[in-house]
């Protein structure tokens, strides 16, 4: 491996930056935007054409991969690149938070999780040590840390005791992670809505050291103006040299946010999981291709996308093939959504790197604001 993990700052504007993150595997360039591909497939989306509407990074997710097909099985069969056909970089969660979401009896300890499955019912645990093996064995690019995430609204206490688990689990996973070049591991600030809780998680993190540091611990039910609230500070308590990653979000106006405040990366189901359920996102908003109105409309989904939802069919197809439960639905409206999501990045890139966010970002509002036609 000659090529190390690196990532260089391009442009600031106000708190966004706009940056390029370096692996062996190929560059990401920032803001990133990383599809979902839980189960070793975005589903509905063959790789390649993921990569067609600009992803230079796919998340996959621990918990889902160890309990199937299982991490060695897949180290096995060459590493989770191979398995799935897509040979970009990678960044893999750690597991806690899926277990907390997912997983049935879950019993929390020191240690770390015992639970169950939900596929089959059988017996697991999840310690900072055995999700640094997983994430190996997968071939992950990018490592997390294992951490615990409360959902909120939550005591203070308790959202306090959980953020110190997570840091110890944090030295435990560097400790577990070793000396991997090529490779990097991310620490996950959390502490909840707390601002010194989220300073003295800043400093624990810090103070182990990372290739980069993630927000975790947000869009965990506590709305859209306390996240922006907490992104006001937090990435300001993080190195600048680091990229930081926002876990989970969002919706189109949740990254333009979360960029505004210093964040690099995110990711999200939502924009191929809306395309399952006949909801797309678009320059003018949300539409909802079920909607009756669109069974006439031989316009595209969005006249400005150049997606080939887009530019080979129509309203009125795209409201059929749904009403019908075509599988083609899923994937045109899930390819629609993930080419809208990057055009959005690739706008926010363009927008920082010229200086010009405050203008990309009142024209982002203006053009929702317009509505939907
Ligand atoms: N921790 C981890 N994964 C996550 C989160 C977290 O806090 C979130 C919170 N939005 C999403 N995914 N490990
Ligand atoms: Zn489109």
């Amino acid at each position: 491996m000659t090529q190390r993990f690196s990532f260089s700052l391009h442009a600031k504007d106000g708190a966004a930056r706009a940056g390029l993150i370096s692996t062996p595997r190929g560059e990401i360039r920032t803001p990133a935007f990383m599809p979902v591909g839980t189960a070793a497939t975005v589903k509905a989306m063959m790789p390649e054409s993921v990569a067609a509407t600009g992803a230079d990074i796919l998340l996959g997710n621990t918990y889902h991969l160890m309990l199937r097909p299982g991490a060695e099985r897949i180290d096995r069969l060459g590493g989770l690149h191979k398995f799935m056909n897509w040979d970009k970089p990678i960044l893999t969660d750690s597991g806690g938070f899926q277990v907390m979401s997912l997983a049935d009896l879950r019993k929390l300890t020191e240690e770390g999780v015992a639970f169950r499955s939900h596929v089959d019912g059988s017996k697991h645990m999840l310690t900072p040590e055995r999700s640094m093996e997983i994430q190996r064995l997968l071939g992950s690019d990018i490592v997390m840390a294992f951490d615990e995430c409360p959902a909120l609204p939550a005591e203070e206490s308790v959202v306090a005791e959980s953020m110190r688990l997570s840091m110890r689990w944090a030295q435990r996973s560097r400790d577990a992670f070793g000396d991997r070049p090529g490779h990097a591991l991310f620490g996950i600030m959390q502490g909840g809505v707390t601002r010194a809780l989220r300073e003295e998680s800043a400093v624990a993190l810090k103070a182990i050291g990372f290739e980069g540091y993630a927000v975790g611990g947000l869009a965990v039910g506590e709305g859209q103006e306390a996240m922006f609230g907490v992104l006001d500070y937090a990435p300001g308590m993080l190195p600048e040299d680091r990229p930081r990653y926002l876990m989970g979000v969002g919706k189109p106006d949740d990254i333009v946010g979360a960029v505004k405040r210093g964040i690099d990366m995110m990711d999200c189901v939502l924009p191929s999981r809306s395309g399952r359920t006949g909801q797309a996102w678009t320059r003018r908003g949300q539409v909802n291709i079920k909607n009756a109105r669109h069974a006439d409309d031989p316009r595209p989904l969005d006249e400005q996308c150049t997606c080939p939802a887009c530019r080979n069919y129509s309203r009125a197809y795209l409201h059929h093939v749904f009403r019908s439960g075509e599988i083609i639905s899923s994937m045109l409206l899930t390819w629609h959504n993930l080419h809208y999501y990057q055009d959005l990045m690739q706008g926010l890139r363009d927008a920082i790197s010229a200086g010009e966010f405050n203008a990309f970002e009142a024209d982002f509002h203006a053009q929702r604001a317009a509505g939907d036609i």
